[in-house]
């Protein structure tokens, strides 16, 4: 059963400071508070379509112009949003564990790269990352931060504009193969990559301690790791402004916003 009240933050600080090697998942929620919007909640919507509805391969076969056009305004939404206190507690915890010879790794479900912006390194990008492109023909992988990605996508993507198919030759294309790109995403129904999978699933063998944070844990495979780690009896605790079905699972279940909740929990200066 999950415990809410505040006094368990510092049962919980101890339990932390004794762990050898802390895994920690992240969703949606923990960039909520930098401005990025979650997948479930309102702003979930870009114009009529559900996020969820056009991050599929399905809906990128249909019109690769509409979800191009999707993906150009989030990567230029998320190219002007900062790390906030959660993501940088959690880079500043990754350097103290580290030189305590402990192990702290973050599996984040985002794609928007601000844990990497905010200086963690132990990162698993579980579902890929917005500045990735991946040609759907040849393979090739590569980041590209280009603004806009193409000329043709320049003042495209507004929620509240649409306008004509953009036509799939003057979207972006592979420069070893000229095929068309896509971005380096995992869409619902593909599978994760498996070197991505090896690495989860060493850090799942090792970890001590578990933290699921800002995550609806809905999206498979990623919310049955609460689960599969609880049965080892590996402590479990979530942070979420909501419960979800990690939190019956959770030994502690830490109430409210991550760029609050998550410095409490790991920073030194706290008592
Ligand atoms: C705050 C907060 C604050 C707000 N502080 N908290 C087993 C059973 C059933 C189905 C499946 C299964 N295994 C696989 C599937 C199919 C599918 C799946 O899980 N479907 C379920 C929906 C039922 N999974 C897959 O297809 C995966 N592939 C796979 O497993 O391959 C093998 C396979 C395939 C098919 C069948 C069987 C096996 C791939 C999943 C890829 C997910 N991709 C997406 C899109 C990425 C691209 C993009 O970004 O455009 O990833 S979907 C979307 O959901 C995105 C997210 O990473 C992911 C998780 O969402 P997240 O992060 O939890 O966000 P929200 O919005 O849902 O929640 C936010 C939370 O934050 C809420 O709880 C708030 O309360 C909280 N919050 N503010 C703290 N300030
Ligand atoms: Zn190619």
């Amino acid at each position: 059963m999950a415990s809410t009240t505040s006094g368990k933050i510092a049962e919980f600080r101890r339990l932390l400071a004794n762990a050898r090697s802390v895994l920690v998942l992240t969703g949606a929620g923990v960039s909520a508070e930098s401005g990025v919007p979650t997948f479930r909640g309102s702003g979930g919507l870009w114009r009529q379509y559900r996020a969820t509805d056009l991050a599929t391969l399905t809906a990128f076969n249909r019109s690769p112009s509409l979800v191009w056009e999707f993906y150009h305004y989030r990567r230029e939404v998320v190219r002007t949003k900062q790390p906030n206190k959660a993501h940088i507690a959690l880079a500043e915890a990754e350097k103290r564990f580290e030189k305590e010879g402990k192990r702290f790794n973050v599996i984040t479900q985002n794609v928007d790269g601000l844990h990497r912006k905010a200086g963690s390194k132990n990162l698993i990008e579980m579902h890929g990352n917005l500045f990735v492109v991946r040609c759907t023909s040849c393979n090739f992988i590569e980041e590209n931060t280009s603004s806009p990605i193409c000329e043709s996508l320049r003042n495209r993507g507004l929620p509240d504009e649409n306008g004509p198919e953009i036509d799939e030759k003057d979207l972006p294309h592979c420069r070893k193969c000229r095929s068309l790109l896509r971005p380096h995403i995992v869409w619902f129904g593909e599978q994760i990559w498996n070197d991505v999978l090896e690495k989860i699933e060493k850090e799942i063998q090792l970890c001590d301690l578990f933290l699921v944070v800002g995550t609806s844990s809905v999206v498979y495979p990623a919310a049955g790791y609460a689960s599969l780690l609880s049965e080892r009896s590996i402590l479990v605790a979530e942070i979420n402004i909501e419960t979800t079905p990690s939190t019956s699972i959770a030994n502690y279940h830490f109430h409210g916003p991550a760029a609050q909740i998550l410095p409490q929990l790991l920073s030194t200066n706290v008592n």
